[in-house]
């Protein structure tokens, strides 16, 4: 009997609220005037979810008819952001929602701050996993975005006297309206234990006999396409225990060995990144990797794919995308499943794992490189490490047959490594078992293939390729910033959202005074509507007129926060001597966004810093209050969404060669702010773009860093030749900032001067100049209006549609979906 699924409930207020009701009296259990906002919030998040519910259930039928080729992202992070707006706006229902709300006597806004952000993700990578399945959705991609339910996401961070106090973020506690578990649809998953040889009718094979197992159950969201009525999926895996509980040991009175088997499995996925710098922490991380990639693998051979299909054409059928090397425990897996279980010679599998897997790498940092040592991977998956013993020992096999017996060669490509100890190098997995690995911006990808992975380009010489990143225009326009949107939408019409290319169609505006004027407006209100924010949020006040420089991103040496924190002390410095009035100074308001690593030592000293320095600059009538150092705790994606629209500035100024791609960069410009950056990652093509006259370019090049190493860099020297620098540092040295105590930033001062890694010093001079030059033409504020415009009108390249039709043309292969 073929039941439609039941439509959506009819898109009138009336309609919504009726349905509003109804989730609120039997899903929430209350009546209106009873019901607590949390009950409201629920209530109406279930409404958003009901009138999608039609559509995704089609485009899972339709899925499952077709068997049209998609995508399978695995990804360790999802940074999604807020649900509901995202929800409302993809379906249309943002307007109806309000005035059905408003119809019930409730403030839509109470409700919209009730919902906590899933901070599934760091950073930047988990942004942007979250960016392209929105797109996926938009473009009617077929596409199932695997990944981990984390019990905590990224900690809360809270500042306790300037340093960096982190907190559980508790994000499920009043459970989470979004998600469909599906407890029942639950996998095994199996580690540790043993290999064993057998004989298979003659053939001798290999085989696991695995010690203890966790399960993973599925929980489902969905992903609606922005206006189009579809409606994909990303599945989440939570781990529990395969026997929760010793009844036994519990009537015996031993309360935690009954349940010592359910808390040791519900740690695998407990919480995002557990702190990696103990063998334990290690170990719980491999775990959680093969955890969502044994589970989606399987899911995906065993559910998603009907019974029966020849494996041989899975090429036809779907692409796992490895998001870095965190997933790249699939491949192996993938190869056990064919093999042992199927039956599927060793050839014929690793021929289809190698049309099947992609892998993009996020990064150029060396250390970020992941490798999983030889006994740690063996203790937890001995049959994965022998299968990637026969994957190195044939592709070594290769490596000799083209470049002969170059035994440095071969030690370099070598996916075992044999020094600090033996260990598995997952990136030089991924790479030979891709069908294409991508950098993320083209400078990434370039030195990813000539100084990362020289060796295998040129083994692979058709295998590298670049996607650059992008960002969605929906969350980071429409919804970010509803003034700009409205603005462009009467300029241009609607499709931009859509066809981020047409942005381009503001340029002719960017000439008109009027458009101007009304522009600069939208920055000033969203400059409001921020202060508003961070009043509410931290009792922080962002001053009328003052220029907005923003610097959020992680807080990593290499992206070098110092500096920024270099040009404000610089700034103070010379007011606070005398040598400058604060009447000359341009009035700015600095605002910091900035986690560090829980274990990351100087990135949370120079944190201490920043605080430090913004608590003497902000109390010092000196300055008359024209600079003010804002760092407002725990920036996500929420706060991004504030700050980011009312950005004048953008700080992206790491150090050439170090910053894979950024999409923080994008955002602001796409948002009307003006870059004072390197040239390092995206910038370069940002900048390409937008002109040199609408950037504020500084700082060496990456041949140059190279070739400062290559002379001997010596950080004091530009120490000892740069007034300005000496006099800042010996600032922060002489405990100004520390209430005269002068060993608290002590190693972040003499790690400057002695090491140096990222030549925070090196770019010192450069950076004052362009900053001097943001000052100069910030003057002008309606030529300044003009470049913010033509930024605006010439990142739509940046749009995350863009990424994925790359994604879609150069290693996919997926065909266009039906609308
Ligand atoms: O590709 C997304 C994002 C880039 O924009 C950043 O430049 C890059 O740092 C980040 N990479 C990572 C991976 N690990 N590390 N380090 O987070 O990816």
């Amino acid at each position: 009997l073929a039941i439609a699924p039941v439509p959506s409930p009819p898109s009138s207020v009336d309609g919504f609220v009726k349905q509003f009701l109804l989730n609120l009296n039997f899903d929430r259990g209350v009546a209106l005037s009873e019901s607590s906002v949390t009950d409201q919030y629920f209530a109406l998040a279930y409404t958003v979810r009901d009138y999608l519910m039609a559509r995704w259930l089609e485009d899972q039928k339709r899925q499952r008819d077709t068997q049209a080729k998609g995508v399978c992202y695995l990804s360790a992070e999802y940074l999604l952001g807020r649900q509901l707006d995202n929800n409302l706006l993809a379906s249309r229902l943002t307007d109806v929602a309000s005035e059905a709300m408003a119809q019930c006597g409730i403030d839509i806004e109470a409700l919209r701050a009730e919902e906590v952000e899933p901070g599934l993700g760091n950073g930047g990578l988990g942004r942007l996993a979250a960016c392209f399945i929105d797109s996926l959705a938009t473009m009617s991609v077929p596409n199932i975005g695997y990944g981990i339910r984390y019990e905590y996401g990224i900690f809360r961070q809270t500042f306790v006297d300037g340093q960096q106090v982190e907190q559980p973020d508790a994000w499920l506690t009043y459970g989470n309206p979004w998600e469909f578990p599906h407890p029942e649809a639950a996998q095994t998953i199996w580690f540790g234990g043993y290999t064993e040889t057998y004989d298979d009718g003659g053939v001798t094979r290999s085989r696991w006999i695995p010690g203890w197992s966790v399960v993973a159950v599925p929980y489902n969201y969905m992903v609606p396409g922005y206006h189009n009525g579809r409606v994909n999926t990303l599945r989440l895996w939570s781990a529990g225990a395969t026997s929760s509980f010793d009844l036994r040991e519990f009537n015996s009175g031993d309360y935690q060995e009954a349940v010592r088997a359910q808390v040791f499995a519900e740690n695998i996925s407990k919480v995002l990144y557990p702190e990696d710098s103990t063998p334990q922490g290690k170990e719980l991380r491999l775990q959680q990797q093969y955890f969502f990639c044994a589970a989606s693998i399987r899911d995906f051979l065993d559910n998603v794919l009907p019974e029966g299909f020849d494996l041989e054409r899975l090429p036809e059928r779907v692409i796992f995308q490895l998001n870095d090397t965190h997933p790249v425990i699939a491949v192996p897996e993938f190869m056990r499943i064919l093999v042992d279980e199927r039956g599927m010679e060793w050839d014929a599998a690793w021929a289809l794992t190698q049309q099947c897997f992609a892998y993009t790498c996020h990064t150029l940092l060396p250390e970020a490189l992941e490798v999983w040592s030889v006994d740690l991977l063996g203790r937890l998956l001995p049959r994965h490490l022998e299968i990637i013993y026969r994957i190195n020992e044939e592709f070594l096999l290769e490596v000799r047959e083209k470049f002969g017996d170059d035994e440095m060669r071969i030690r370099n490509m070598s996916i075992i490594s044999e020094f600090p100890q033996r260990s598995v190098r997952m990136a030089y997995l991924a790479t030979v078992a891709g069908a294409k690995v991508n950098g993320v911006a083209e400078l990434h990808s370039q030195l990813l293939r000539d100084k990362v992975l020289p060796d295998f380009s040129e083994f692979y010489p058709d295998k590298f390729t670049n996607v650059t990143n992008g960002v969605t225009p929906r969350r980071f326009i429409r919804l970010a910033n509803p003034a700009l949107a409205d603005l462009i939408t009467e300029a241009l019409g609607a499709g931009w959202t859509v066809d981020l290319e047409r942005l381009r169609g503001l340029e002719a505006h960017a000439e008109d005074p009027e458009f101007r004027a009304r522009f600069a407006e939208v920055k000033a209100a969203n400059k409001r509507r921020l202060s508003e924010v961070l009043w509410h949020r931290d009792r922080f006040e962002v001053s009328d007129g003052h220029l907005l420089d923003v610097m959020v991103k992680r807080l990593h040496e290499y992206k070098r926060q110092m500096l920024k924190l270099l040009h404000i002390v610089t700034l103070y410095e010379r007011v606070a001597s005398g040598r400058v009035a604060a009447s000359d100074l341009t009035p700015r308001t600095f605002i910091f966004g900035a986690k560090a690593a829980p274990g990351y030592d100087m990135a949370k000293r120079i944190i201490h810093l920043i605080n430090s320095v913004g608590s003497v600059v902000n109390a010092d009538p000196v300055l008359e209050g024209r600079l003010k150092v804002l760092f407002p705790p725990n920036y996500n994606v929420t706060l991004a969404e504030r700050v980011i629209p009312a950005a004048d500035l953008s700080e992206q100024i790491s150090l050439a060669g170090k910053e894979a791609s950024g999409t923080g960069n994008m955002k602001f410009a796409l948002n009307g702010a003006l870059t004072i950056g390197t040239d390092d990652g995206a910038n370069v093509e940002i900048r390409e773009l937008v002109g040199d006259d609408n950037f504020f370019l500084f700082g060496q090049t990456e041949p140059e860093v190279e070739a400062l190493w290559a002379r001997g860099y010596r950080p004091a020297e530009f120490y000892r030749e740069n007034d300005d620098l000496r006099r800042a540092m010996d600032l922060i040295a002489s405990g100004a900032f520390s209430g005269g105590d002068r060993s608290v930033f002590e190693p972040i001062m003499s790690n400057l001067l002695y090491d140096d890694r990222f030549m925070v010093l090196a770019d010192y001079a450069s950076y004052i100049d362009a900053q001097e030059r943001v000052d100069a033409a910030y003057q002008d504020q309606d030529a300044w209006t003009r470049s913010a415009i033509l930024n605006v009108a010439r990142c739509g390249f940046f749009s995350s549609d863009r990424s994925m039709r790359d994604y879609i043309d150069r290693i996919w292969h997926t065909p266009p979906a039906p609308a």
